[in-house]
């Protein structure tokens, strides 16, 4: 069967929306760093719509900072990719021209630099996930002693993380007279761009301070937030999409129809003018709040829970009465810590965030929300957590999904089937929990875990208890009756 590329694109069904420029024409003024699949269905579309408008400057050159994979799903394809939109009854598919180039971080680190510092470059959007800013989750510290910052902390000759690689950029273009770009983080992470700004400044300061003032004072790392569910490609996906279309496209990504992005209105060089779905506003932050406490903290609660009780999918959990209780209850513990933007009616998005959960053609699998959760508790979980105990408020919900993420590190659900704890701190967290076997004991020693844990809640003995407590419930009951006694006598 054909694959899909430039030459064979004309082959396409004529029901597949193309893109609607010339792209031999286009520039690029984008770079992105972590080229996955939720840039692909969000930026990477925002600045397609940008190019359809008319304006060619805003092509991507794209690097993925780990491995070849996307280079090679998407460069045999000049780029191109489907985006396939489904809200569980209609799927339309799209097919994406913005990606011009992607290049692979630990083959050729000199041509990542070199996209960065041009002087056609004037947009950095990252998505390297939370752990790729190599940071402290609580204190926001560069982590010094990472194997990688560590290298470029002594040489920035061959970067290999995100902060490394902009810093490495920066100096070039400082070196050529060149302003800085704007670089604009699009990760799940509270305040992402100023954390952004201190992985960069920390970096350069150890190298040169004159750089590192420069970029404070001349470059912009404005704060966002992001919302689109974003499923990873499976080998099934690629196949369904093949016989309905009769085209081979490796790239392709599946999602729903709802997308959000809202950037801090603080760039130091050209943009363009944005599509409609692009809010630009002076401060994210409620916004990021209301995002990360709701929708991605019921996620992980989800994921947790659900992949205990051996639930595959979001929308399979929520199928189960107890469990739509549940994250109605999580809401409302969370909301009371909220200052949602007078924008957003928080009743009516609750409404719609469990739509969303429901769509069945997504397939976002509980494993795949599971991934990272110390880099994730923080500002999912714990916050919310934080702001409950200090206004003397109770918040079972909330931690019973704290409570879930611990006995995730057992590697194993409730019907006694393995599963991999995909995090890195996944062998730190294996001694922890293995050193103490009792659910005190293990509650006690993450409470004293500062990378993860505010201090507020390790000194907070109520929370402690309750979070002993439903532990036990999750070791002798399990997930689904943990849940359900949570729920007991609530309607949803
Ligand atoms: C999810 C997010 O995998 C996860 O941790 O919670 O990727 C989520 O789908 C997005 O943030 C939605 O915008």
């Amino acid at each position: 069967m054909t694959r899909l590329s430039s030459r064979t694109v004309e082959e396409l069904r004529s029901e597949v929306r193309q893109p609607a420029y010339d792209r031999s024409k286009v520039t690029a003024g984008v770079v992105h760093l972590g080229v996955g699949a939720f840039h692909r269905a969000h930026q990477a579309v925002v600045f397609d719509d940008i190019l359809a408008a008319g304006d060619l400057r805003w092509g991507i050159r794209a690097a993925s900072l780990r491995t070849a994979d996307v280079h090679d799903q998407m460069m045999p394809q000049d780029g191109l990719y489907h985006l396939l939109v489904s809200d569980g009854a209609t799927t339309a598919s799209q097919l994406i021209g913005s990606i011009l180039d992607v290049q692979v971080a630990p083959k050729n680190p000199a041509a990542i630099v070199a996209m960065l510092a041009s002087v056609d470059t004037h947009i950095v959007t990252l998505t390297v996930t939370e752990k790729g800013y190599k940071l402290d989750p609580v204190s926001g510290a560069l982590l010094k002693t990472d194997p990688q910052i560590a290298h470029e902390l002594n040489s920035l000759s061959h970067p290999c993380s995100a902060p490394g690689f902009l810093v490495a950029a920066l100096a070039e273009r400082r070196r050529k007279g060149i302003k800085p770009f704007t670089a604009i983080s699009c990760d799940n992470i509270p305040s992402n761009g100023r954390r952004l700004q201190r992985a960069v400044i920390e970096l350069a300061q150890a190298h040169d301070s004159l750089l590192a003032r420069w970029i404070d004072e001349e470059g912009a790392f404005p704060d966002t937030m992001v919302d689109r569910i974003v499923p990873a490609t499976i080998p099934q996906d690629i196949a369904a999409f093949a016989s309905e279309y009769g085209l081979i496209d490796q790239a392709m990504v599946k999602t729903e129809p709802f997308t959000q992005w809202v950037i801090e209105d603080r760039f130091c060089g050209p943009r363009p003018t944005f599509p409609a779905s692009v809010h630009l506003t002076s401060s994210v932050a409620p916004w990021e709040d209301a995002k990360l406490r709701l929708l991605n903290g019921a996620h992980s609660a989800i994921a947790y829970l659900g992949g205990l009780a051996g639930i595959a999918h979001v929308h399979e959990t929520l199928s189960h009465s107890e469990f739509r209780i549940y994250v109605q209850q999580l809401w409302d513990e969370a909301e009371t810590t909220l200052s949602p933007p007078a924008e957003l009616d928080v009743a009516t998005y609750r409404r719609a965030l469990m739509a969303r959960f429901d769509n069945s053609s997504l397939m976002h699998r509980t494993h795949q929300i599971a991934m990272d959760g110390s880099q994730k508790l923080p500002q999912r979980l714990l916050q919310s957590l934080v702001s409950r105990r200090s206004a003397g408020l109770p918040a079972p919900a909330l931690t019973l999904g704290v409570a879930a993420w611990i006995r995730w590190h057992a590697g194993k659900d409730d019907l006694g089937r393995p599963h991999l704890v995909d995090d890195p701190l996944a062998s730190e967290l294996n001694v922890l929990f293995q050193t103490r076997t009792d659910p005190a004991g293990k509650v006690a020693a993450i409470l004293n875990y500062p990378a993860i844990m505010p201090a507020l809640l390790r000194d907070d003995p109520i929370f402690a208890d309750a979070l002993t407590s439903q532990l036990i419930n999750l070791e002798t009951e399990g997930a689904m009756a943990s849940v359900r006694a949570l729920t007991q006598g609530r309607g949803s």
